[in-house]
């Protein structure tokens, strides 16, 4: 039996905690591979809503095993909170498997994260200052922490110690900072290893054993393509990489394991942070998709920015994920309007251009070409299957296929668990 990819399909928050809890009850394992705890995925059951940020959303699918792979990076507060959290509203946490390779946040991590945005002045990222894009570095510099590093004190000391020589030379010389002491982080970090040790295994191996059992994993992705260290509108992305070949990485399972590729898509566009975003709207229209939509950041609680649908995005999101197929989400939000302008191609420099541009300037100068696409006024939020929802609202959605370059096999117009229509 096949592994599989969630993710999402533009610069994230597109309903990917939704969608894989949606799939949690017929999977054996969910899979986080990338980021840490700057995602946010949302979940509704019933009247309970749960916001994830460290652990995959599949926790709250009984019968489901949450594995933490190597290609996160773990802040131990963090996860012990989030754990001792839903362990209090009575969810069953005791079969989480963390990867003993995933890197640790530390807290010289988020310092370093949040001074950095502060010396950036106009030209930060919009990072959600937890310590991601340091932590990744260390990574791949070779002097990160581990997770199997907190069960052995003297390797644990030595590798703190080595990173903290040069990370205290820029907090005290440059960025004028008092210093961080290894002996306080180590202390704090022997603290979490008693705490978490029952948890740690070797993912790679409990996975690929689980796949040869016929199991079912799910590989879930976190932030989106558009944020992709890679593929995504470098430097404004996120130091991970959400896009399908990171899912490999980040789980140590091969692609010939993997049979399906899901991309979450919403119905509009969002973003989070700085960086290009051709369709964003600075009217009423934007703000009134915030409003409806709910766009503010479960991580942070910043604002997010709104714009209409941009199919390049999508087709770029297929491409570079080879997406089998998507899930298209928030179609309710966009209720009301008389007519929704869609994006199918950017005008950069007075040419049409059809695929996302691989140069950042002229991705930065792509103007929308829009289409404009009838709406619809009566409530979608019951529909049951295709043939339950309006006319246009039918008409957009196809219309949103046909450009995409992957079929819909999945309508969100709401966002309770239930309120999905699947397409067969
Ligand atoms: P970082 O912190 O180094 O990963 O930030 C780098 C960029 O990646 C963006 N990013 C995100 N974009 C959307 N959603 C994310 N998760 C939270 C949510 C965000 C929040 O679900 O709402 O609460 O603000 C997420 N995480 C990272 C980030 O905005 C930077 O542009
Ligand atoms: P994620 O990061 O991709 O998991 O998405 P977030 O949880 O950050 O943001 C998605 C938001 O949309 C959450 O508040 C979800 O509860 C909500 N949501 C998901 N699908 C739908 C839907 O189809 N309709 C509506 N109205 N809300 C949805
Ligand atoms: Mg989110």
């Amino acid at each position: 039996m096949p592994a599989l990819v969630l993710l999402g399909a533009q610069w994230g928050d597109e309903g990917k905690g939704k969608a894989t809890d949606l799939l949690g009850g017929s999977v054996d394992y969910v899979v986080r591979y990338q980021g840490g705890n700057n995602a946010g995925h949302t979940v509704v059951v019933g009247d309970q809503k749960y916001a994830l940020h460290l652990l995959p959303s599949g926790i709250l699918s009984p019968g489901c095993t949450p594995v933490i792979g190597n290609g996160v990076v773990v802040d131990p507060a963090v996860l012990l909170s989030e754990l001792s959290g839903l362990q209090a509203r009575g969810v069953d946490t005791s079969k989480l498997l963390i990867s003993g390779n995933a890197h640790l946040i530390t807290p010289y991590h988020q310092t370093i994260d949040k001074v950095t945005e502060r010396f950036l002045g106009k030209r930060r990222i919009g990072t959600t200052g937890r310590g991601i894009g340091p932590a990744y570095a260390d990574k791949i510099n070779r002097v990160g922490v581990r997770v199997q590093d907190l069960f052995d004190e003297s390797i644990l000391r030595q590798k703190i110690e080595a990173a903290l020589d040069d990370k205290n030379q820029i907090l005290v010389k440059i960025f004028n900072r008092r210093a961080i002491t290894a002996d306080q982080v180590v202390e704090e970090y022997l603290g979490y290893a008693e705490q978490i040790k029952d948890f740690v295994a070797d993912t790679t191996l409990v996975l690929n054993k689980a796949l040869d059992e016929e199991k079912v994993v799910l590989l879930e992705g976190g932030q989106g393509t558009l944020l992709d260290v890679d593929h995504g509108t470098y430097p404004f992305v996120t130091s991970s990489n959400p896009t399908a070949g990171g899912a490999c990485t980040g789980s140590g399972i091969g692609p010939t394991r993997i049979t399906r590729s899901i991309g979450i898509l919403k119905a509009y566009t969002t973003r989070v942070g700085a960086g290009p975003f051709p369709t964003e709207l600075f009217d009423e229209d934007g703000e009134a998709l915030r409003r409806i939509g709910g766009e503010r950041g479960v991580t942070t609680g910043r604002d997010r920015r709104c714009g209409w649908f941009d199919a390049v995005i999508a087709r770029y999101a297929t491409r570079v994920n080879g997406l089998t197929d998507f899930f298209l989400t928030k179609l309710d939000v966009l209720t009301g309007w008389e007519r929704i302008p869609v994006c199918v191609a950017y005008e950069i420099d007075g040419e049409r251009v059809e695929e996302l541009p691989y140069s950042q300037t002229d991705f930065h100068h792509a103007k929308p070409v829009y289409e404009t696409l009838p709406g619809w006024t009566e409530d979608i939020t019951k529909a049951k299957s295709f043939d339950d929802l309006p006319k246009n609202a039918k008409a957009y959605v196809k219309a949103l296929e046909e450009m995409s370059g992957a079929p819909i096999s999945a309508i969100g117009v709401g966002p309770g668990r239930d309120e999905t229509i699947e397409i067969n």
